[in-house]
């Protein structure tokens, strides 16, 4: 009716004016506009050619759509929209998700169903959930989707499987969604081009160069790379002497002309590390393999670093290798799927875990240095970094195996967008979005949500000592021996005078010695080390007196009891929203939350017993141990 494709009325009247910047100057030249990052946007209430009008102008159209998004969850949210003028900025440049898809359809790792993505070796026909979930990661802001595991096949380069994924891509670009790949870099060899794959060899670098140019001809938006090189398995550069810098650069020269980038894992360690050796620790292996590079990857490499030092535990410290490269893009790697923290069987809202490693402050040189401005670039002026998410969603209708864990994702998202947010702001946006305003709904779960990882952290790895779980097996059931006296290097160091792994310069590792020299006060000395990472930073006796004001193993009795009793109060929470929710999504959850409050039961039982016979030292509550005192 305006003429303009950038201006339209809606079925009830409302009159938006929606595109880029130019395109809204062009239309309504008397706005005074914003200066916007790329993929930002302005939301302003504003009369246009006589009618009350919503203007949504993107930097770019991304951000056009990202602020259609945004009007409509704050309309969902019954916010007051009437006089808005809200500008809206990513926080970071990249903001990628990734699949741990594997072609025949599973997922690594995966807890929501079969891939979305691939079936029986090939992409699926039948790509509708694909694109919902393009959709889905649109309306958080992400603008990278990695969509097969980093374990790679390296099959998804064979040429009818790149116009394979081209389907993947034209499903995903209308939603401003880049399609990436996980790249094993034996591929050349593997797929039996090659009798090499030496990084430095001219004829692996043509090679490299001439299929990254055969996906552009395909998908002409492609996003890049994410690669697992030197870990678990994976083939390396190692493998021919070159450095982690030298397999990164060789794709990071094919993808530049193109404007692609390489997401490099930092997740490079020796899973035969010799347990015996007191001075071994994997928590090292990061700053050690990575920290030297620093200066020698191109400008479009990222270096991606999980969280914490070992693997997604239920507590760890921020890693030190964010504070390790100043000449070196970064980005962080969160897990959304609950590898060890319930396989989404049960209730844990990771969002205060990700706020804490994102809050921690570096003080590189002394200066306030959270985590979230080195993996943006602010710190050392960078051209790009951000945020790296492992979701793996599946088939399931929930996405994620449960209605309560797309808080998760949805707090990825948000967290990426804007770090600075709080925990309890994001919750309660989702459950407005996804349950509705009925006050008692939204107090409930928010309440349960925020409580839910300290709950987790409570009956299954107290005190910073990781998750006590099977840690060669299913990284669910409560097995704490299987993290002693191997390889992995998740040694929790347990024995019969005391408990955790000692990380100190003076006596233990040195791993403490790769943080900058301010976090080295906190950790080093027992008298400020935090209670919540002692046993990641410290061996102790069992009758070492915490901050608190117990004993280390009256602690461990503690939590475990108060962790199974906090897990029956979520499921006794959630019983008082009968009749207030759906009632599929209520019985779902009652479900899911009485079989959790069993299972801490079992984690209670199962660590308590093991650390009472390791320590022979009963609980003071008559708990754990009664026998052996009588
Ligand atoms: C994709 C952990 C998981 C693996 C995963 C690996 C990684 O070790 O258990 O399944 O592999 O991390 O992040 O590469």
């Amino acid at each position: 009716m305006f003429g303009s494709r950038n201006l339209v009325e809606s079925e009830s009247g409302s009159v938006f004016l929606l595109g880029t910047l130019s395109e809204v100057h062009k239309i309504a030249p008397v706005l005074k506009l914003p200066r916007l990052a790329r993929d930002g946007y302005w939301l302003r209430a504003a009369k246009i050619r006589g009618y009350d009008s919503f203007v949504i102008a993107g930097a770019n159209d991304r951000g056009a759509l990202y602020g259609v998004f945004a009007l409509l969850s704050k309309i969902a949210r019954e916010q007051e929209v009437s006089h808005i003028d809200d500008v809206e900025q990513p926080y970071a440049p990249l903001r990628w998700i990734n699949q741990w898809d594997n072609l025949d359809g599973s997922i690594e790792r995966g807890y929501g169903g079969r891939s979305i993505f691939f079936a029986g070796g090939t992409v699926r026909d039948d790509l509708t959930r694909a694109g919902q979930y393009a959709r889905l990661l649109a309306s958080l802001g992400i603008n990278g989707c990695t969509i097969n595991n980093v374990n790679a096949d390296p099959r998804v380069f064979r040429s009818d499987f790149i116009s394979q994924i081209k389907r993947i891509a034209d499903i995903f670009r209308p939603w401003g969604v880049r399609i990436s790949i996980a790249a094993d870099l034996s591929a050349p060899k593997a797929l039996g081009d090659l009798d090499t794959f030496d990084p430095l060899d001219p004829k692996v670098a043509e090679w490299w160069k001439k299929k990254v140019d055969e996906i552009y001809r395909e998908i002409p938006d492609f996003g890049g790379f994410t690669v697992k090189a030197d870990s678990e398995g994976q083939p390396g550069p190692s493998t021919y002497g070159r450095t982690q810098a030298d397999a990164a650069n060789v794709f990071a020269r094919a993808l530049k002309p193109h404007g692609g980038v390489v997401f490099y894992r930092a997740f490079v360690y020796n899973h035969h590390l010799d347990w015996r050796n007191l001075k071994n620790d994997r928590a090292k292996a990061a700053y050690d393999n990575f920290h030297p590079l620093d200066g020698q990857f191109d400008d479009n490499v990222i270096i991606q670093i999980k969280n914490g030092p070992i693997d997604f535990q239920v507590r760890e410290p921020a890693s030190p290798l964010f504070a390790g490269l100043h000449h070196t893009n970064e980005a962080i790697e969160l897990q959304i799927t609950q590898e060890y923290t319930g396989q989404q069987r049960q209730l844990c809202f990771l969002v205060p875990m990700w706020k804490e490693a994102l809050d921690f402050d570096m003080r590189i040189d002394n200066q306030q240095t959270p985590v979230k401005a080195l993996v943006a670039g602010r710190v050392f002026h960078r051209p790009t970094g951000g945020f790296a998410g492992v979701a793996n969603v599946g088939m399931d209708p929930s996405w994620l195996g449960n209605s309560l864990a797309m808080a998760n994702l949805y707090g990825f998202g948000r967290l990426a967008w804007n770090p600075d947010l709080s925990a309890k702001s994001i919750i309660e946006e989702w459950t407005r979005l996804t349950f509705g305003d009925d006050p008692q709904v939204v107090h409930t779960i928010d309440d349960m949500q925020l409580h839910s990882w300290h709950i987790y952290e409570n009956y299954t790895g107290p005190l910073g000592a990781g998750t006590l779980t099977n840690i060669t097996g299913n990284h669910y059931d409560p097995a704490p021996e299987s993290a002693e006296r191997n390889g992995w290097g998740q040694w929790i160091r347990a024995d019969h005078e005391g408990i955790g792994m000692d990380r100190t310069i003076a006596t233990g590792t040195g791993f403490i010695g790769q943080y900058p020299p301010a976090v080295q006060k906190i950790y080093e000395p027992l008298s400020s080390c935090p209670d919540k990472l002692l046993l990641f930073f410290h061996h102790v006796p069992y009758t070492y007196v915490l901050h608190c004001g117990k004993t280390v193993i009256q602690y461990f009795y503690d939590s475990h009891y108060e962790g199974a009793e906090q897990a029956a109060g979520l499921a006794e929470q959630w019983k008082t929203l009968q009749g207030h929710v759906d009632e599929a999504r209520f019985s779902e959850i009652s479900a899911m939350l009485e079989y959790q409050a069993r299972e801490a039961i079992v984690w209670r039982d199962t660590i308590c017993n093991w650390i009472y016979q390791l320590c022979g030292i009963a609980d003071q509550k008559g708990r754990v141990g009664m026998q052996a005192r009588q």
